[in-house]
């Protein structure tokens, strides 16, 4: 696993090649690697339902709008589309995003430097879900720090040879943030049942109930925590992949940095070259069927490597450079099916509003090439720091 969070990138060109749907001992299940086996899996929804890894299951709870099915699925897909929708984004994602991304540049633009995933693009990622949701009343810090916490338990996703945890303390973060979550949100959703308001969360509780009645908030608080950290981390590491994915092409760069219309495609780019949600999302067969040449008997869990189909060249030239002028192949990052992100369109809004901001108050942002750039994570991933320095 330390191997693969490090850089999953090697282990899986050879699964590609050798093995598209592979079973790994390490953990339990199989996972999908290349373009046609993900989209497959992911869009023949006769075969395939939604699922979580264990780890994910422990992390969460049941039922979460990732793994629950048919009028569950409904339900919860139902509650959590109407504040994502693009024709509803585009309505406030504007005057949402652009204050929030103003805001954190201006903390940092007298500085001359800083590192931009801990002082701009995670800060903008979880300020602007946050309050869409209802959160304002959670600083920036808390929100991050949950996010964290619950990535680490949901990553951990080891198991013996006999099918235990291999890392039972893995688990700890994610249970002290969502102690901490229930102790903040609890109170917050005792004001809206009495008091609705227009956060997402609201509508959560209300949307779709009979007249004085709410849903209940262990329906809403496995979906809360889905949120909490995919639809929280995601926008973050996107924008940061970007920015990372640019500075292997200082002429790129700069040329995103002059015409701002080009930044929707260089995050389009940089969701292929570097997929935050890389494996991190999975489906269960309802019957026996074969996939990439594997047999998998009804009940198998095949993991979707999104970040790895989107790296198959059968699909893309030099999957591992980033390069804003290749044809534009759709990529899987979004997922597919009844499954497919929910969030697409708003993750999108906020990486393009967060980038315009910052490359227009920082002009001559470069990198600061004193400090490395690593990327980690193989169910998440993203750079961890980003150091950039400009003259002011
Ligand atoms: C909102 C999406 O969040 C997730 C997606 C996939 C795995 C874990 C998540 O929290």
């Amino acid at each position: 696993m330390t191997d693969l969070e490090r850089d999953p990138y090697p282990v899986y060109e050879r699964l590609r090649r050798e093995s598209p749907v592979a079973f790994i001992p390490a953990l339990g299940f199989h996972v999908a690697t290349t373009k046609e086996t993900c989209r497959e899996v992911a869009a023949n929804t006769e075969v395939w339902d939604g699922v979580i890894s264990p780890a994910g299951g422990r992390t969460f709870g049941h039922p979460n709008v990732l793994n629950a099915n048919g009028p569950e699925h409904d339900e919860l897909r139902g509650m959590v589309e109407p504040s994502l929708q693009p024709a509803e984004v585009n309505r406030y994602i504007d005057d949402l995003v652009r204050p929030i991304a103003r805001r954190y540049v201006e903390a940092i633009e007298d500085r001359g430097h800083a590192d931009l995933v801990t002082h701009f693009c995670e800060p903008v990622s979880v300020r602007s879900l946050g309050d869409l949701m209802g959160l304002q009343s959670v600083d920036s810090d808390t929100l991050r720090e949950w996010f964290h916490k619950l990535s680490v338990s949901f990553t951990n996703a080891a198991v013996s040879p006999t099918g235990e945890w291999a890392n039972p303390d893995g688990f700890i973060p994610g249970d002290e943030a969502r102690a901490d979550i229930q102790r903040v949100v609890d109170p917050l959703i005792d004001r809206w049942i009495v008091e609705p308001d227009d956060s997402a969360l609201s509508h959560w509780l209300h949307d779709g109930m009979p007249e004085g009645e709410t849903r209940p908030r262990e329906m809403l608080y496995p979906t809360i925590f889905v949120f909490l950290l995919g639809a929280m981390q995601e926008p973050g590491h996107a924008m940061a992949s970007t920015i990372a994915g640019l500075w292997t092409k200082p002429d790129q760069f700069e040329q995103v940095v002059d015409e701002p219309k080009l930044i929707p495609r260089a995050i389009i780019e940089s969701l292929r070259w570097t997929s935050p949600i890389w494996s991190a999302v999975a489906r269960i067969n309802k019957v026996d069927t074969t996939v990439g040449g594997t047999f998998l008997p009804a009940g198998s869990v095949v993991m979707l490597s999104y970040g790895s189909a989107n790296h198959d060249a059968n699909d893309y030239d030099a999957p591992s450079d980033f390069d804003l002028t290749r044809a534009p192949v759709p990529h899987l990052a979004f997922g597919a099916g009844k499954h497919a992100c929910a969030g697409a369109s708003f993750a999108s809004e906020v990486c393009r509003i967060g980038l315009e901001e910052l490359f227009e108050a920082i002009p001559n942002l470069e990198r600061d090439d004193d400090h490395e750039i690593d990327f980690w994570g193989w169910g998440f991933r993203g750079p961890t720091e980003l150091h950039a320095r400009w003259e002011v």
